[in-house]
């Protein structure tokens, strides 16, 4: 497999020399600076894919040209933004970039609650608290209905939480849920916002009436709109699964296991309408053996993101070290090298190590907790396929 990083333009702390010093051959990327909804101009496109190839590297996948909320419930202004989304696509193709990774999550573009979480050996990672989450729904954004969503153990939990909270944890808490882990990826709610809960729960709202089977027509149609303009120039279109694969506030999630993967591809049945196959999201669902989906799906798969987790029993899971836990990267790598190895792949998230901490990078984009992953994985791309 192609071997790309995630970079997040010439303002992220990682630069281009840097990446191109570790091997990284390709750079998954967006035009972190328009507008979520706005057109992509070619020029734009052009003078940032100038920009990578100038330091030797090239632009290979496109992470996010982001899906408005008004397309994914299906708003009165959705087919004037499906239309600036097709420009922006012909845009991508005009300039051949033609792998384009999206995701079709309501509101949030990725949950976690801690950003920091210290392991023994002194280095932190990303992780989900279940019980945090449900405190956070339950007595932050006050939802109704959400202590129905979680076991009487659970909301024991939270009670015990809520006596003990600080008023300094609860904004730690509302800061990565909803602020610190949206603003860099072009997610709603970016470090700007005066009273983001209150943003946050306007946008629930937007989803009142909206069930799983209309989210999944909406996605429907946005693919079979977009259809002609990907076939027109060789775009390949593809999901990313939910992160985590269950469902969250209430909202419904489409894309978290093998049958909600056939129906979006059996829905629109085009070789441009795949999968980015996130190795870390799939694994967070203990309903998903991940190597056993990558062999059914390697053929619609056309980005693959690799990381791992390990789910406890209490709900909770964390991103565990590449070659560990539920991801099964070694036959993952195994399956895709054999199926589809000119797919480009990067490694997803890492911890932070030594010298990355206080570096100010964004959460999971570490710089030497990517690049000891990353290691690891070509590694394993070696052995595999030594003959
Ligand atoms: C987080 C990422 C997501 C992902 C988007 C794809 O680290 O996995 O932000 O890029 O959901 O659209």
């Amino acid at each position: 497999m192609e071997k790309t990083w995630r970079w997040f333009g010439k303002k992220d702390k990682i630069t281009l020399s840097m990446l191109r010093q570790i091997g990284v051959e390709g750079i998954v990327s967006a035009l972190h600076d328009i507008k979520n909804g706005d057109v992509w101009s070619l020029d734009a496109i052009t003078e940032y894919k100038s920009h990578i190839e100038i330091h030797g590297l090239r632009w290979s996948v496109v992470e996010s040209l982001p899906v408005m909320e008004a397309i994914k419930y299906g708003g009165a202004d959705r087919d004037s933004l499906i239309e600036k989304y097709i420009l922006s696509l012909e845009n991508l193709g005009k300039a051949s970039i033609t792998t384009v990774c999206y995701n079709f999550m309501p509101v949030l573009d990725w949950a976690r609650t801690d950003l920091y979480y210290q392991w023994k050996d002194g280095s932190s990672s990303l992780y989900f608290d279940k019980t945090k989450f449900a405190y956070f729904e339950i007595y932050i954004l006050e939802r109704e209905g959400a202590k129905n969503d979680y076991s009487d153990e659970i909301l024991a939990k939270v009670e015990e939480l809520k006596s003990k909270i600080t008023e300094d944890d609860k904004n730690d808490l509302i800061d990565s849920v909803i602020v610190k882990t949206q603003g860099f990826v072009n997610g709603n709610i970016s470090e700007e916002d005066q009273n983001p809960v209150r943003k946050f729960k306007a946008l629930l709202a937007l989803y009142d009436g909206i069930d799983k089977n209309q989210l999944r027509e909406n996605m429907k149609y946005f693919l079979e709109k977009i259809m002609p303009v990907c076939e027109q120039y060789g775009i390949q279109m593809c999901v990313h699964p939910d992160d985590p694969p269950f469902s969250l506030l209430g909202l419904p999630r489409i894309v978290t296991n093998e049958e909600d993967i056939d129906w979006f591809l059996n829905a629109v049945d085009n070789p441009h309408n795949g999968l980015t196959f996130c190795t870390g999201s799939l694994s967070a669902g203990l309903q998903n053996d991940v190597p056993k989906l990558a062999q059914k799906y390697a053929s619609r798969t056309k980005f693959v993101h690799l990381r791992s987790t390990n789910v406890f029993d209490n709900g909770d899971f964390i991103e565990a070290n590449h070659l560990e836990g539920r991801g099964k990267l070694i036959e993952v790598i195994k399956i895709f090298e054999k199926e589809n190895p000119s797919l480009p792949m990067r490694v997803d998230h890492g911890r932070l190590l030594t010298d990355d901490i206080d570096k100010g990078y964004n959460p999971g984009y570490s710089f030497l907790g990517r690049m000891l992953a990353l290691g690891q994985i070509e590694g394993v791309m070696a052995a595999v396929n030594y003959k």
